[in-house]
């Protein structure tokens, strides 16, 4: 399982919280954010999740530009791509074009699943909104570059 996306979209988090190795430094660290301190990954970081019997092979991919084109090469048509970005700014802003381009390059027939984070950033009132704006924003992007290449559902929870 690939996950990419821009810097600081919460991706070594979901790593963390997926494979239930998220720890109160980690809340700390999240708390902080706003001073700038945190901790962005170096390359590339790679994890082991169980789940039952199968066992996902997670890499953790760093968001900084720097990095862009070296992971190209690690995409594949036998991976799950998972391409996170943050629910509170633009897709624009999250370059979300770069990576569906990327996966749609290296790995046409891949499944890719785009996860939102900073969720709870969204004011209450307005979430279910925020949400369906982005959810229609993210398909009519989806269409405009994958074109036939790629199948979209949409799996709004
Ligand atoms: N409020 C809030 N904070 C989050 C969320 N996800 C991550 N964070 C915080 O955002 C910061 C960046 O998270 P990371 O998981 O390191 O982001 P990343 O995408 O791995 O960043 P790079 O490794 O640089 O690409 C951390 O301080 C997290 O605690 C979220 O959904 N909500
Ligand atoms: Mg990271």
């Amino acid at each position: 399982m690939i996950i990419v996306g821009k810097e600081n979209t919460g991706k070594t988090s979901l790593v963390k919280r997926i494979t239930n190795q998220w720890t109160t430094f980690d809340s700390l660290l999240g708390k902080t954010i706003k001073q700038g301190r945190r901790k962005p990954t170096d390359g590339i970081e790679t994890k082991i999740w169980n789940v039952g019997s199968t066992t996902f092979h997670l890499w953790d991919f760093a968001g900084q530009k720097i990095y862009y084109n070296t992971h190209q090469f690690f995409l594949s048509t036998d991976s799950v791509n998972l391409i996170v970005f943050d629910c509170t700014k633009d897709l624009k802003e999250n370059k979300l074009e770069f990576w569906i381009n990327s996966i749609k390059a290296r790995a046409p027939n891949s499944s890719v699943y785009l996860v939102g984070t900073f969720v709870d950033k969204l004011s209450d009132k307005t979430r279910e909104d925020s949400l369906n704006i982005i959810s229609n924003a993210i398909e009519g992007l989806w269409k405009s570059i994958a074109g036939q290449h790629l199948k979209y559902t949409s799996n709004l929870f």
